[in-house]
């Protein structure tokens, strides 16, 4: 709404949409169409529908634990409300897989503990949302999801006016579906009146009686396929692999050979999308190489990749404050802004996230105000949503010396929420770590320096920067095949309340099953064996349906 305002465009607009021609908003386009947002306290929204936007809760006691992750991010189904009404050209087909990514969202019935009541019917008219929101409201709503105990807008549609909370461009063939639906549409079919009297009028207006609670309550898991990229010695931009970030080949003599080659990045993002992908990741792995913000070789990478890509894009890697060669200096704002213009959807931040976070924590430490508003994180998200900004991590294991009767006592005090005792230990591996003791800590460079900062101080410090989703890598597990660090991964799970996606070491199928099970971590991520072909991602698809994990299978 700033944005409108600041180019004289509300009026304008709002003069559109009341000329009743076609209008379609997605997400923050669909949003601006209410009174106004807790986003944004005292600024106006359009107001053509009544109510407001607010946070999505993360206290749920219809969630795994109480807890539901915020942002709310991922695949989730959506179902209409009205039956259709005559001649009514039907835009979205129902329980279909949308991609969300959003924080805030518009409330159309909430009941605490564990029944949830449908509305608006008069004989349950018990819910937490004034009835009177829900009544000048429902003639708006056209699709809903549940989150939780959330029931909430993912659709509204009335004359003129269309809007979705999801984003059908990002949300494969339904997406492209409906997209093409709204676009056929003869310009008559799609103008109107938002008017609501008009609409509750209309005899054939029937609210379906769908009951929430039969609806899945949170997004599936997704599945995402990792293509770390880089220029090889010749100079070709080329998706490479390491072990253990190690992505020279080895050489007889035990010496180190050229770059891995495994493939073109535009060309594998495109084969993982047609396989089922429900996210790719580009991550830029030699970005602590300064280049000049249009020289980025990654820009063009992204937006090849996405006139025929479908899902959301994550690109990572030297995201940050930078002087071009001739001296102008480039905020990391603008350099993520060059990265959503060219089609990413989100930004992943790795080494400056550990500066950022570990001058928060000196800054605390000398009674300062811990946020400065000026890192990275903070600009990126303030401007574009926390949802839009990822932080990567690489922890590596440091194993202590258990040998003395006290060394628990001498342990660094501050490095013991990140500490696992291998007695305990629950990932594969855990046969082999009985006796021994670790803990991860955070490394910058691509693994190549360590920092005094263990995992569960940076996973919580930049949840308070404002960051919406951890990308959790392992350095140790890289490449290996030998399954996730369910430790680690549990570790920074029970640690935060933002979605985290779990990366390292996946070398076959039921790998996903345990994480998925092991851990309630919303996204699994794997690099080697779709590169290699040696599982794809149908097969990893097919098994978790196979074991009941909720899961998209792509059409
Ligand atoms: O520090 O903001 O410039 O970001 C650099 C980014 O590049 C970080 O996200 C960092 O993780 C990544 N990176 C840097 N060096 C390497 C390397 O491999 N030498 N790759 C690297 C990290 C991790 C995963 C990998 C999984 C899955 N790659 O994304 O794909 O471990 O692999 P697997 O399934 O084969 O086990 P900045």
């Amino acid at each position: 709404m700033d944005s409108l305002d600041k180019s004289s465009l509300r009026e304008p607009l709002l003069k559109y949409i009341q000329s009743g021609r076609p209008y379609f908003g997605i997400c923050i386009g669909m949003q601006a169409l209410f009174e106004s947002s807790d986003e944004s306290p005292g600024k106006q929204g359009l107001g053509v529908i009544p109510g407001v936007v607010g946070l999505f809760s993360k206290e749920d006691a219809e969630a795994e634990g109480g807890k539901k992750s915020v942002p709310h991010m991922g695949w989730a189904e959506i179902w209409k409300v009205w039956e259709k009404s005559q001649g009514e050209k039907d835009l979205v087909l129902d329980d279909q897989h949308f991609f969300f990514t959003h924080s805030y969202r518009v409330l159309y019935e909430q009941i605490p503990g564990s029944i949830l009541q449908l509305a608006p019917s008069p004989s349950a008219p018990s819910f937490n949302v004034p009835a009177q929101v829900t009544k000048d409201l429902s003639p708006f709503v056209h699709t809903l999801s549940r989150y939780g105990s959330e029931a909430f807008v993912t659709s509204v549609k009335l004359g003129n006016v269309f809007g979705t909370q999801f984003h059908p461009e990002k949300s494969g063939a339904a997406g492209l579906d409906l997209l093409r639906r709204w676009l056929q549409s003869s310009p008559e079919e799609l103008s109107g009146s938002v008017d609501p009297k008009k609409f509750v009028e209309r005899e054939t207006a029937k609210w379906k009686d769908v009951d929430p609670r039969t609806k899945p309550a949170a997004p599936t898991k997704r599945v995402v396929a990792a293509l770390d990229v880089r220029s090889n010695d010749a100079g070709d931009l080329v998706v490479t692999k390491g072990d253990q970030y190690d992505v020279r080949e080895k050489s007889s003599d035990e010496t180190s050979g050229g770059v891995r080659n495994l493939g073109k990045p535009v060309e594998l993002a495109r084969r993982y999308y047609h396989e089922g992908a429900d996210e790719i990741c580009f991550l830029n792995i030699t970005s602590f190489r300064s280049s000049a913000l249009q020289d980025q070789p990654m820009l063009e990478v992204v937006k090849s990749a996405a006139e025929s890509v479908f899902v959301p894009l994550t690109v990572g890697g030297g995201i940050k404050d930078t002087i071009d060669p001739d001296g102008t200096s480039r905020s990391a704002l603008e350099v993520a802004g060059a990265y959503f213009r060219s089609g990413a959807d989100k930004i992943s931040i790795g080494s400056e996230a550990v500066i950022a976070v570990e001058e928060m924590l000196e800054r605390e430490a000398r009674g300062e105000k811990a946020l400065s508003g000026k890192t990275g994180i903070e600009t990126i998200a303030n401007g574009y949503g926390a949802s839009a900004v990822v932080v990567s991590i690489d922890p590596k294991r440091v194993y202590v010396d258990t040998s003395a009767e006290d060394w628990q006592s001498n342990f660094p005090a501050k490095h013991l929420p990140s500490l696992i005792i291998g007695d305990r230990a629950t990932s594969a591996t855990a046969s082999k770590e009985k006796g021994k003791a670790w803990w991860y800590q955070c490394t910058i460079r691509g693994g190549r320096e360590t920092r005094d900062i263990d995992v569960v101080q940076l996973a919580q410090g930049v949840e308070r920067l404002g960051a919406g989703e951890i990308l959790l890598n392992s350095v140790d597990r890289d490449g290996t095949g030998s399954g996730f660090d369910l430790d680690l991964i549990n570790l920074v799970k029970r640690s935060v309340s933002i979605p985290i996606v779990a990366s390292s070491g996946a070398g076959k199928v039921e790998h996903f099953s345990e994480l998925f099970n092991g851990t309630g971590v919303e996204a699994g991520l794997a690099a080697g064996i779709f590169h290699r072909r040696e599982v794809s991602l149908g097969e990893v698809k097919g098994h978790m349906e196979a074991v009941s994990i909720a899961v998209r299978m792509a059409a």
